[in-house]
């Protein structure tokens, strides 16, 4: 089957914004190795050129997530002015407290009073970048957690993490938030601070309005039903920002859409259902590494991934949908259902993108834009931006 979007399905699509990780851009790999990439960035000023050219081909990425330290420059107004001089803005800032030796056990749950502060002070600094950026969200991923039973006491950890967060919350401005992300497990083995929708929520509740979770598509256990666990975040009115990747495994990293495609839809189709498409309360961000393919296109392909299950979440018969949802059909519900999920919508999209003065087909235009050949040729020497540079 392919499709005839309508004016409603274009409209929606035409405000469609996802945000770019800075770190995409930069190298990183497995702990095993990364692999170096010619024309990989040097500094958070060629991420944000390389980001510019993912919304330059398609209008869809607007915005850059930035990750400090990863992205820490002398001035913020200059960088903002460079992004905006390229056509995006810059977004989320993200804080780190995993890479630093006094982090080993902890940092918005360490016992030591001066390691918290530490942390804490970090996070204060963050906002300050996102008073000069213009960001409107601190998103917050811990790496705390204990790999033995006995390690810890988990209830303490707990407490000191609501007092910590209460802190940062203190100095969040009227006009930004807190996003506190969960994941399972990673680095720690036997138990995270903040592994699961719940304990996010809990936290953030705690905290007031702008506190949301940050729902990451990749930390959760095989079999997750994440859709629900969407629609429940919506209906509470605390889904603050989705990390949009996929995985097999575990974390992996992998470009959204890829390894699932169904189950994008699916959670696009609650997103669409709770209210949340387009929706400024909730933000669509990739948390992506690109390791063995391009990183351009790799991001291309990504926020196209998201695109054209977005197109075809929006396909679903609603009015149809529901009567047979009343009626107990089961077969034919999901029959409406899968209907939307197997429907081509690509000729369909490539041809608005052409009406728009977009390319039809972005991949190969950014190929044949001679852009990757030029920074290849251009950024030769000099360190690249990774994970940890
Ligand atoms: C680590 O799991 C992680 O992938 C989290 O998802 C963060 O969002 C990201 O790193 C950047 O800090
Ligand atoms: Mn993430
Ligand atoms: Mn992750």
């Amino acid at each position: 089957m392919t499709a005839t979007l309508t004016p409603d399905i274009l409209s929606a699509l035409e405000a469609q914004a996802i945000e770019l990780p800075s770190w995409a851009f930069g190298n990183s790999g497995t702990r095993f190795k990364v692999f170096g990439t010619p024309g990989t960035p040097r500094d958070p000023y060629e991420k944000i050129a390389d980001a510019a050219q993912v919304h330059e081909h398609t209008a869809l990425a607007p915005t850059v997530a930035l990750h400090i330290p990863w992205d820490k420059v002398a001035s913020y107004d200059d960088l903002r002015a460079h992004a905006e001089g390229l056509g995006v803005a810059l977004g989320t800032v993200n804080s780190n407290t995993f890479q630093d030796d006094d982090y080993k056990f902890g940092a918005l749950t360490h016992e030591d009073d001066r390691i918290r502060r530490k942390a804490i002070d970090h996070h204060l600094e963050c906002i300050d970048i996102m008073d000069a950026t213009g960001s409107r969200d601190l998103k917050i991923w811990l790496a705390e957690g204990s790999n033995y039973p006995g390690q810890n006491d988990l209830r303490a950890r707990q407490d000191r993490l609501q007092d910590s967060l209460q802190q940062i919350y203190a100095r969040i401005g009227e006009n930004q938030r807190l996003v506190l992300e969960y994941k399972f497990f990673e680095p720690a083995f036997y138990h995270t601070d903040v592994p699961d929708w719940g304990t996010s929520y809990v936290q953030v509740a705690a905290l007031g309005e702008r506190a949301m979770v940050c729902l990451d598509t990749g930390h959760h256990a095989p079999g997750t039903n994440i859709e629900f666990i969407v629609m429940q975040l919506l209906r509470l009115g605390k889904l603050g920002s989705f990390d949009f990747n996929s995985r097999f495994y575990a974390d992996d990293d992998l470009i959204v859409g890829a390894a699932d495609p169904f189950q994008l839809f699916r959670i696009l189709d609650q997103v669409i259902r709770g209210g949340g498409l387009n929706n400024p309360d909730v933000a669509f961000m990739l948390d992506q590494c690109h390791n063995l393919e391009a990183k351009i296109p790799g991001q291309i392909r990504s926020v196209l991934n998201v695109q054209e299950m977005t197109a075809r979440a929006l396909l679903i018969d609603r009015e149809a949908l529901a009567a047979a949802q009343s009626a107990n059909d089961v077969l034919g519900a999901n029959a409406i259902y899968m209907d939307a999920f197997q429907t081509d919508v690509r000729p369909a999209l490539a041809e608005w993108r052409e009406s728009r003065g977009l390319p039809a087909d972005p991949m190969a235009a950014f190929a044949a834009s001679g852009y990757l050949e030029r920074i290849e040729a251009d950024r030769v020497g000099g360190v690249q931006a990774g994970w940890g540079a």
